[in-house]
């Protein structure tokens, strides 16, 4: 493989074109984007000033006064035509995710779908915004709940899923009745710019179809730490949706709650599969190396942690050792290349040094080294799968490459506490032709995630579930299900029809 001869900065800027982004905005600036398949620039962004920010602020609050008045199944269109302009641009959107985060074809096509069913749920969702009726206790009385928007909604969202988090957390304010302020990843702005685009152009469609829209509806805030601090104490963002490593959790989660803000926090996790005896091994093996080598390792539901029970060890341990080998590597635009570079120089040397640490912990490793390709700044490496005595070490810490630790284990109720024995809790397998092993893991005494599969792997969640998971993982959800409820407020209304006053517990008080 030789990518030097790539010129992604060439492609990246008719791409960008073709989604409708000015080139004044991607270069000149002062925010170097490289490509991790090159490692070299495709874009200088202009980055904007805590000024900036604090003026777009004050917009997207005045934006959020006008669009909660329209009517939610009229905000629900605005969505539906962001759905036909993702739908439209899926190609050239998809290959702009994987130039600018390297992931191969299928996954950055993936990406855009998963805005567009986000968008197609949050579009009937727009005519869905329950509340309940309740039972009063008191005569000619009514009671129920009302679900009102919100406010402007800060987005920070990480390099990973560049798009889709975003498009997970705007498709549902916006029908919510909420504006949005985004704060992309620096690491990944070009792909915000170009779905920025994409919104404006829907945008303008809704208007010209007799829409009612305000200007600053949704805001990009290229920049960096300073800018995401901005969002996170502004007191017109009544809510941050933060998608990153749990230490950015641990500095944004407490500065939101001294101001009574609220957080959807969807950080690390550290995902496990117990393989049972029963297990269906030609499904497990290829559930397992999509959920652990997929996307290089860098989702933040990849399998990590793999439990095999004494019985099947000695079959699946060793092929699956065969495909880590044989998996091919490379230049995530070429077809049948199924891992893609991790994002830069930094992801490697974390990815060694939980390498070295699992060494010195007794672990034996197979692959993890450096794949050369021409390029110095591309740093592509073989997924690594480690055989490790214990859970001990790095194995309880999330390191965001492709790393696999296969533990030996032989007592089901010991290996469910081994599984809920690390800090983090997003998602979790169990590969079982065994009802009651199954059905255990699912139940309140099972896997202690906020999600837990049967037959399948940890990652690549449809949308139409809620997403997100427990403990160090921050505890929010976005996504499907009820997820619209934390971007709106809930207003408990009782209503007297009657001519009398009761009081609610038989309270006298006649004056
Ligand atoms: C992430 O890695 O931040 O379930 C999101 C999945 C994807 C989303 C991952 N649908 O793997």
């Amino acid at each position: 493989m030789n990518i030097a001869v790539l010129d992604l900065a060439t492609e990246t800027a008719k791409l960008l074109a073709d989604l409708g982004v000015d080139a004044r905005s991607y270069t000149g600036g002062t925010l170097s984007v490289t490509s991790p398949i090159t490692g070299k620039e495709i874009g200088k962004l202009k980055e904007h000033s805590v000024a900036d920010a604090k003026a777009a602020i004050d917009a997207a609050h005045k934006a959020f006064l006008e669009w909660r008045a329209v009517p939610a199944p009229k905000r629900g269109e605005l969505v539906r035509l962001l759905g036909e302009e993702l739908r439209a641009s899926k190609v050239a959107l998809g290959r702009l995710v994987s130039i600018e985060v390297g992931k191969i074809t299928s996954e950055g096509l993936g990406e855009v779908q998963e805005m567009i069913d986000i968008c197609d749920f949050a579009v009937g969702l727009s005519r869905q915004l329950y509340g309940l009726t309740i039972a009063t206790e008191r005569a000619e009385h009514r009671m129920m709940e009302s679900w009102h928007p919100l406010g402007a909604i800060g987005i920070i969202s990480a390099f990973n899923f560049p798009v889709a988090v975003w498009s997970w957390n705007a498709a549902l304010a916006i029908v919510c009745g909420n504006s949005t302020v985004w704060k992309p990843s620096e690491k990944t702005p070009l792909t915000a710019l170009a779905v920025q685009a994409l919104f404006e152009k829907a945008l303008k469609r809704f208007v010209a179809e007799g829409g009612k829209a305000p200007a600053n509806l949704s805001t990009l805030l290229i920049g960096g730490r300073e800018i995401g601090e901005v969002l996170v104490d502004h007191p017109k963002i009544p809510l941050v949706s933060a998608t990153g490593s749990t230490a950015m959790g641990r500095a944004v989660g407490p500065r939101l709650s001294q101001r009574f803000a609220r957080a959807i926090l969807e950080l690390g996790g550290n995902n496990a599969a117990i393989v049972c005896p029963t297990a269906d091994l030609d499904l497990t093996l290829r559930g397992v190396a999509f959920a652990a080598m997929g996307t290089a390792g860098q989702r933040c539901t990849t399998l990590r942690r793999l439990f095999v029970h004494e019985s099947v060890y000695d079959q699946l341990v060793p092929r699956l050792k065969k495909a880590y080998g044989s998996v091919t590597i490379g230049n995530p635009l070429e077809t049948g290349t199924l891992v893609g570079p991790l994002i830069d120089g930094q992801a490697f040397d974390k990815m060694q040094s939980a390498l070295g640490q699992a060494k010195a912990a007794g672990g034996a490793v197979v692959g993890g080294e450096r794949v050369e390709n021409g390029s110095a700044e591309a740093f592509y490496a073989r997924p690594a799968l480690v055989e490790m005595p214990e859970q001990i070490g790095p194995v309880e810490h999330e390191t965001f490459a492709p790393i696999l630790y296969v533990i030996k284990y032989s007592d089901f109720d010991t290996v469910l506490e081994l599984h809920n024995a690390v800090p983090q809790g997003l998602s979790s397998s169990i590969f079982t032709n065994n009802m009651r092993e199954a059905e255990t893991f699912l139940s309140s005494r099972g896997s202690d995630c906020g999600i837990a599969n049967v037959n399948i792997g940890p990652s690549g969640a449809e949308i139409g579930g809620a997403f997100g998971g427990e403990k160090e993982t921050g505890g929010g959800r976005e996504s499907g299900s009820d997820a619209w409820k934390a971007y709106m407020r809930r207003s408990t209304n009782t209503v007297n029809y009657g001519k009398t006053l009761p009081l609610a517990q038989g309270v006298k008080f006649d004056v």
